[in-house]
């Protein structure tokens, strides 16, 4: 006989203390949007604030969770705990990539100083910052030190979630066309620290270069912290360490300088107003037959505007929730 799941409120006791399995299981019903794990979550959310969490971004192929591996096997060397959170691609050209992904992730899971969990960007709406900040809660309150967010820089969902760490890593590899990558993807601005990956490569030195010429230009007025440009190669090891050091040096600046405040403040406002529009959302998509499509019929026959109806779409998840 199959015993009754384990209530989530008793599964936060287990987290606190670092249980990976209870970690693994609130992490899935976080991501399930469950809303049984809501209070759980909320007092999950009271332990967090330790960890320094790292978002690490660039185009697919750009060597993101190649570097995520040396930087979590370079952690622990310092005996810090590692969680790595990775943001799956849900486009479907992406797989083989996936794939490869898990098999090198693998050879990280026989340490109990890691933890790993790859999350699905397929069908989250507005739900992927949602569900990835609460299993960076998750692994915050588990007692890991370090936290690393793999997400590909395209599309706004990823920009928000990667913007809601402490530092942000953003990852340009050699090889994979003329421009600087990142300035397509539209995610240069958002780097504290720049990486140049795969620079055992000999066309890595002009990735450098167009790179720093790119930063240059767009210096950014009025800040102390100037994004520094880290070569690494994953087939070397070159620059691991020193990245690990910036990061650290990254996080001291935050610190000492009380833009950590400012972070704060942005990543709960960020937070706040996404699961509002991922509520909404969930509430739209599970009323087919009621109040929302109702007013959906009559925006489409004129009878209201969308704003109004906008208007008491939310009225009517109020008085929903009243109930
Ligand atoms: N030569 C070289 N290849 C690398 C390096 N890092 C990653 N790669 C290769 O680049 C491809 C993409 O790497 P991956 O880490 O999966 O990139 P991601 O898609 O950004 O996560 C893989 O084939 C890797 O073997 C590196 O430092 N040097
Ligand atoms: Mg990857």
């Amino acid at each position: 006989m199959m015993s009754a799941p384990k209530p989530s409120s008793q599964l936060v006791a287990e987290v606190l203390q670092g249980q990976a399995r209870s970690l693994s299981r609130l992490i899935s019903r976080a991501e399930a949007g469950e809303v049984e794990c809501r209070p759980a979550l909320a007092e999950v959310y009271r332990h967090t604030g330790r960890a320094h969490v790292i978002g690490i971004t660039g185009v697919p192929g750009s060597g993101k969770s190649t570097l995520v591996r040396g930087l979590a096997l370079a952690a622990r060397k310092s005996e810090r705990k590692v969680g790595v959170i990775a943001i799956d691609p849900s486009s479907p050209y992406s797989g083989g990539a996936i794939l490869g992904d898990r098999i090198r992730m693998n050879e990280l899971n026989s340490d109990p100083g890691i933890f790993i969990r790859s999350m699905a960007t397929r069908g989250a709406l507005g739900g992927l910052a949602r569900a990835s900040l609460d299993a960076v809660d998750l692994m915050d309150a588990a007692g890991f030190d370090i936290v690393l967010l793999e997400t590909v820089g395209v599309g706004q969902d990823e920009v928000d979630v990667v913007q809601a760490t402490h530092t942000t890593v953003v990852v340009s590899a050699p090889g994979l066309g003329d421009d600087v990558q990142a300035i397509k993807a539209g995610i240069l601005e958002i780097a504290d620290i720049h990486v140049v990956s795969k620079c055992d490569r000999s066309d890595a030195n002009k990735t450098i270069t167009d790179l720093k010429m790119m930063l240059g230009l767009g210096l950014r007025e009025g800040s102390a912290w100037r994004p520094p440009v880290v070569p690494t190669s994953g087939e070397t090891g070159l620059g691991i360490e020193a990245l690990l050091t910036t990061i650290d040096e990254h996080r001291a600046h935050l610190q000492q300088s009380g833009e950590i405040v400012k972070r704060r403040r942005q990543t709960a406002e960020m937070r706040m107003l996404k699961t509002a529009e991922d509520i909404l959302r969930r509430r739209f998509v599970g009323r087919r037959d009621g109040v929302a499509a109702e007013l959906l019929e009559q925006v489409i026959a004129r009878d209201i505007d969308p704003y109004a109806a906008a208007l008491r779409l939310l009225a009517a998840l109020h008085e929903g929730e009243a109930k």
